[in-house]
């Protein structure tokens, strides 16, 4: 489509029959994925979505927009380079709760400290769902899982405290099973300049259903928080589980930092040069 016109959903939808479970909570994610794109009248071309290994990154093709499928844990660093690239494009890392918080969790912390100018969605079902039901970084103590048959023995990590400690401007948590308020929080963070991390509650009806659980326990903020121990003193508790805008505040990104960033070379420095030729430096 031009990117003069307005999208409708049918921009971002593929005709590929996705291989999830029934009932996954993917389907949610990706469905409210793509109608916060619509409302925010992003053009299917100015997205570019990067995407994992695991459940989550068979999410890659059934969206249709810019994609891109990275190694297990390393989702952000394309999608910071990408950005870095092009400063017009809206750029969004989706990744599991495995995925970013063990094998990418140097990424993450990075991130935030230098407040990259990106959205990472977290497709947190608590779990290794791919791999067929394995500890992940997030699953609740106790929990019997294929790793830990008698119960975790660790304690989950927490998303959103360990995010504000290392700096990030943006920090929210949603629940598939609030789809309306979790498109209006995707939506915000897209929106929000620099860093933006939204821990999605996901439902991994296979290894870890939560569903009932997060029904009992969740509970939404009246209004996004800008007092960081406010946001710190409600994200301790594990025993209810607030949804919505845990902390945001202004500050410059690393494009507005650093002096070789503020000019994108693919707009700024185009490179004038065949692309054959720039091949035959590498033969
Ligand atoms: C470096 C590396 N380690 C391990 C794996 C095996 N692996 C593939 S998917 C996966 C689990 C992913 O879990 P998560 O990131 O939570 O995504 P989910 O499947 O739950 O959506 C693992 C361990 C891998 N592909 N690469
Ligand atoms: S294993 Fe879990 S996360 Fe993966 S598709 Fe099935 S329900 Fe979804
Ligand atoms: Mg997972």
């Amino acid at each position: 489509m031009s990117s003069r016109s307005i999208p409708t959903i049918k921009d971002y939808q593929t005709n590929l029959k996705p291989t999830w479970c029934p009932g996954c909570g993917n389907y949610t994610i990706n469905t409210v994925l793509q109608q916060a794109l619509v409302d925010l009248k992003l053009p299917p071309e100015k997205v570019v979505i990067t995407y994992d290994i695991g459940c989550n990154g068979n999410g890659a093709d059934k969206i249709r927009t810019y994609t891109f499928k990275s190694l297990h844990g390393r989702s952000l660093p394309p999608a910071i380079g990408i950005k870095y690239a092009n400063h017009d494009l809206t750029v969004i890392a989706t990744i599991g709760d495995g995925g970013m918080f063990w094998e990418g969790a140097a990424h993450w912390i990075a991130a935030c400290q230098r407040n990259e100018d990106i959205t990472v969605l977290v497709w947190d079902n608590q779990i290794y769902a791919l791999t067929t039901g394995q500890t992940s970084p997030t699953t609740q103590y106790g929990y019997p899982t294929k790793t830990t048959p008698q119960g975790n023995f660790d304690e989950p990590i927490n998303p959103i405290t360990v995010s504000l400690a290392a700096g990030a401007t943006f920090v929210a948590r949603g629940w598939v099973g609030q789809p309306t308020q979790l498109k209006e929080i995707i939506k915000a963070a897209i929106r929000h300049p620099g860093f933006a991390i939204v821990d999605i509650l996901q439902t991994c009806f296979t290894f870890n259903n939560q569903f009932q659980f997060y029904k009992e326990h969740t509970y939404t903020l009246d209004k996004p928080l800008t007092d960081k121990s406010e946001a710190y003193r409600l994200a301790e508790d594990r025993e209810r589980f607030a949804l919505g805008i845990f902390y945001q505040i202004k500050k410059n990104s690393i494009k507005e930092k650093h002096p070789l960033l503020k000019r994108a070379p693919l707009i700024h420095q185009p490179v004038d040069r065949k692309v054959t030729d720039l091949l035959k430096e590498f033969e």
